[in-house]
């Protein structure tokens, strides 16, 4: 990882303990949490939202717990996704998934504890924060948008019925129909939380929601081009996921060198749309070019 987002981990890290403090419950449900939520994650979505502060000069440690939120919303969706009743993975971050270590019940369960206990500490930072009411209301607007029916979940539900025969639209549509909701909603949410935040211009907010898009694509693109060529011990989770559920990825549409052309188009798309920062936008791109050829 670049050294200036490897920087940012341990902040992101220090946050998320501070969220996980304020959960109202008892100890087995808050070890759950921390096991999935203290296992290595790449902490992609507050990083993105913090490289935006910044370009903005804002002040990061009063608005870092905000964009950690989105993290623990992100776990919530891992957690459910992993589920037997939906992708049934055994392995996550690196360890078995928490309907391994405990049960499919306590999992879900988990999960939506999840999702609702982090909008209600959100409520919470917000209202105790210098936020106006109105940015405070546009951030949860924003979120319910991002990470509902139109939005992550919306993309989970296309997801379960892509391989169904609506022949209609092609299948290579719909498959970016799928993952620009289930994948880029929660990585546009980030930008666009960080740009609310801050106060960033409409004309700024436009450059980076185009290229929050882009990043988006191309985050899933090659989330399913490291299950064909990754390393399983790199990527901290099972390879064989969407072969086994026959799921329809980039590569199983388009073979490894059009993934790879698709991706090199996603990311030039990404660095186009926010050159006019110049100077400003250089850790965006460089986090663009992470984003193309992680291994994790
Ligand atoms: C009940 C229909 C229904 C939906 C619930 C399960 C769910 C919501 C949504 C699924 C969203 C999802 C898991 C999308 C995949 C996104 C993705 C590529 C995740 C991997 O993210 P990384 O690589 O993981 O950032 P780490 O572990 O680094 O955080």
């Amino acid at each position: 990882m670049i050294s200036f987002i490897a920087e940012k981990k341990p902040l992101i890290e220090e946050s998320l303990s501070r969220l996980v403090a304020m959960m109202p419950y008892n100890d087995d449900i808050l070890r759950a949490v921390e096991y999935t939520l203290f296992a290595g994650g790449k902490r992609v979505r507050p990083i993105l939202g913090v490289l935006v502060l910044e370009m903005f000069d804002d002040d990061c440690e009063s608005h870092i717990d905000i964009l950690s939120i989105i993290e623990i919303i992100h776990t919530y969706s891992l957690i459910h996704d992993d589920l037997p009743c939906m992708d049934n993975d055994s392995m996550r971050r690196g360890r078995p998934t928490l309907h391994i270590k405990h049960s499919a019940g306590f999992a879900a369960y988990i999960g939506s504890f999840m999702l609702e206990s982090s909008l209600y500490i959100l409520q919470e930072l917000m209202h105790y924060s210098a936020l106006s009411l109105e940015r405070s209301n546009q951030i949860m607007e924003t979120i319910d948008e991002h990470i509902g029916f139109n939005g992550m979940v919306g993309g989970q539900v296309l997801d379960m019925h892509l391989n169904s025969a609506d022949n209609e639209i092609k299948i290579e549509q719909r498959y970016i129909n799928m993952i620009e909701l289930k994948t880029a909603r929660l990585i546009e949410l980030s930008i666009k939380t960080a740009c609310i935040l801050s106060g960033a211009d409409e004309l700024s907010c436009r450059a980076l929601s185009v290229y929050a898009s882009n990043i988006g694509l191309l985050f899933q693109i090659i989330d399913d081009y490291l299950e064909v060529i990754g390393d399983e011990k790199i990527i901290g989770k099972s390879t064989d996921s969407d072969f086994k559920n026959k799921k329809i990825t980039a590569v199983g549409l388009m073979g490894i060198n059009e993934t790879e052309k698709l991706a090199d188009r996603l990311y030039a798309n990404a660095v186009n749309s926010i050159a006019g920062f110049e100077e400003r936008g250089r850790h965006l791109i460089a986090f663009a070019e992470y984003l193309r050829y992680r291994k994790n």
